[in-house]
């Protein structure tokens, strides 16, 4: 079978094709037991159906389940360099159909075309970044405190690597997870997220393509409760790997507890911009723009709060509400399109109950707080879930809505007198995952760097631009403790084994036969 069947339907404006995609379980592509589908619609066109997709179930996931685990004993004793080579391979099909990708992640997703592409980039620099480690994955060799005895370590795998995917990065959060899971050698059961499952379809065509081993990666589309819950409950699945809300995070990590099962949390965010009195006002306004509304605010990374020294505050805030105005929102696949819409109704809602919030909390709206309905030259707004680039100022670091994710178009403008009182803000916050300075005084920045309890730190950048070689993840509510990506991202999938071989030909006791010197 393909990954699509294609059918016809009615349609008001006559008949179209509609798409049927398939789970990829065992190297083929399958319908689900429950014949059941589920709709994906294009959240800045609710007309353009993206496809159907399989509403799978329990018994489709332990099938997945079951052929990972089938596929793993191959897969481990496969060396970890010849795992390299159908990496190296996989990227360059990513590469090659970077474009193709892109387009269809847009129409998914809603961020606008640059940015999806950065996307699929990210999917394809971990796969050569992961398919380089195939001839590294280094381990120590150290001296045994004996005579004629060699100690070292190496790294195993753990067997069924459970992913659970958000919709924000929809290929290149299930690429992070998924190559480093499959470099260290494990095999791969992923759920994605049910708003952007299509991207993750392409992920698995490009390793069919690559000739991946069957079994080896597995994709079940479908609900957290049918398809998410029995991922966490089945023994056979060795760790967990998610990306999503700190709510849902609690929840999975409860599940886990009681079987131990290893896992992988990357959750909220409330990141914060620090602008100084000497910094440059108009990067910082570049910095907070691209921050606060790249991808529409929906990163985990994204500025939602900034911190502006007084001596430069009424500037800097008159230039980002003036730049905020004038961005361009609408489809992102016209390159004239600055913003695309929230991803789906949902999130839109959320984004009004917040700018409503704030209102009430008394902070000063300066740019946008409305949702887009209406159809106008750029858009037909009402197709889809618009919202205006919104600025609040003067706002209070105990308000609302500079505590709590909002994940949308929505910027918290907070004056600070210096950069002790900045830190001090920034760190007030449940979340730890990224914060920025702008300055030009070393020795600021080098105090930021050390005292911002975040898990990515930025100087004249915004909090947003990870790079797929460090390792990624934040602190407190952000996280559990883990990184994925970098070399740290490896660690999540495997395990240390220490190694004593004794060629002395006689017992030799470790701490009682040495020597004291
Ligand atoms: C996320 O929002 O979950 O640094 C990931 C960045 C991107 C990754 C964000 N490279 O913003």
């Amino acid at each position: 079978m393909s990954a699509i069947a294609t059918k016809p339907s009615k349609t008001a404006d006559g008949l179209r094709e509609t798409r049927e995609y398939m789970n990829f379980v065992d190297g083929d592509w399958a319908r689900s037991s429950s014949k059941q589908t589920f709709e994906n619609r294009n959240p800045a066109d609710n007309d353009d159906l993206i496809g159907t997709f399989q509403e799978s179930n329990e018994s489709d996931l332990n099938a997945a389940v079951d052929a990972a685990h089938k596929a793993y004993e191959g897969w481990r004793l496969t060396p970890a360099p010849r795992r390299a080579e159908y990496l190296y391979r996989i990227g360059d099909i990513l590469k090659r159909d970077k474009d193709k990708i892109a387009r269809e992640m847009t129409r998914e997703m809603g961020k606008v075309f640059a940015e999806t592409k950065g996307d699929v980039q990210e999917a394809i620099d971990m796969a050569f970044l992961a398919a380089g480690e195939g001839r590294r994955m280094y381990g120590q060799t150290t001296p045994s405190e004996l005579q004629n005895k060699f100690a070292m370590s190496v790294r195993m795998p753990l067997g069924v690597a459970g992913l659970i995917t958000p919709w924000n990065f929809p290929i290149a959060i299930p690429a992070w997870k998924g190559f480093a899971a499959l470099i260290t050698g494990n095999t791969v059961v992923i759920k994605p997220a049910s708003l952007t499952p299509l991207s993750v379809i392409m992920l698995a065509e490009a390793m069919e393509e690559a000739g991946l081993p069957k079994g080896v990666f597995n994709v079940v589309t479908g609900g957290g409760k049918e398809v998410g819950e029995p991922m966490l409950k089945n023994p056979k699945v060795a760790v967990i790997s998610f990306t999503g809300s700190t709510n849902v995070g609690r929840e999975i990590s409860m599940a886990c507890a009681p079987t131990f099962k290893h896992l992988h949390l990357e959750m909220g965010g409330k990141n914060i911009i620090m602008v100084m009195d000497d910094a440059d006002v108009d990067l910082a306004v570049d910095g907070a723009l691209w921050g606060a509304f790249g991808t529409s605010g929906q990163r985990c990374t994204a500025a939602s709060r900034i911190a502006v020294h007084s001596k430069v505050y009424d500037a800097f805030v008159e230039k980002l509400a003036g730049r905020a105005k004038k961005l361009r929102v609408g489809y992102g696949l016209d390159p004239k399109i600055d913003m695309g819409p929230n991803v789906s109704e949902g999130q839109l809602k959320t984004v009004q109950k917040y700018v409503k919030i704030g209102q009430d909390e008394g902070a000063k709206l300066v740019a946008g707080g409305k949702a887009l309905t209406e159809k106008t030259g750029t858009w037909d707004y009402s197709k889809g879930f618009f919202h205006e680039p919104t600025v609040f100022a003067d706002v209070k670091p105990d308000m609302r809505i500079a505590q709590e994710e909002i994940f949308g178009p929505v910027t918290a403008v907070m004056k600070i007198e210096s950069l002790e009182e900045a830190i001090a803000v920034g760190n007030s916050v449940r979340y730890g995952l990224s914060s920025s300075l702008y300055t030009r005084d070393v020795n600021k920045a080098f105090t930021a760097m050390r005292d911002m309890y975040t898990g990515l730190f930025y100087v004249n950048a915004p909090t947003i631009g990870a790079e797929v070689h460090l390792p990624f993840g934040g602190t407190k509510d952000t996280g559990n403790g883990h990184r994925e990506a970098g070399v740290a991202g490896l660690d999540v999938f495997s395990e240390w084994k220490s190694i004593y071989i004794d060629y002395s030909g006689s017992l030799q006791r470790a701490q009682i036969d040495t020597e004291e010197i």
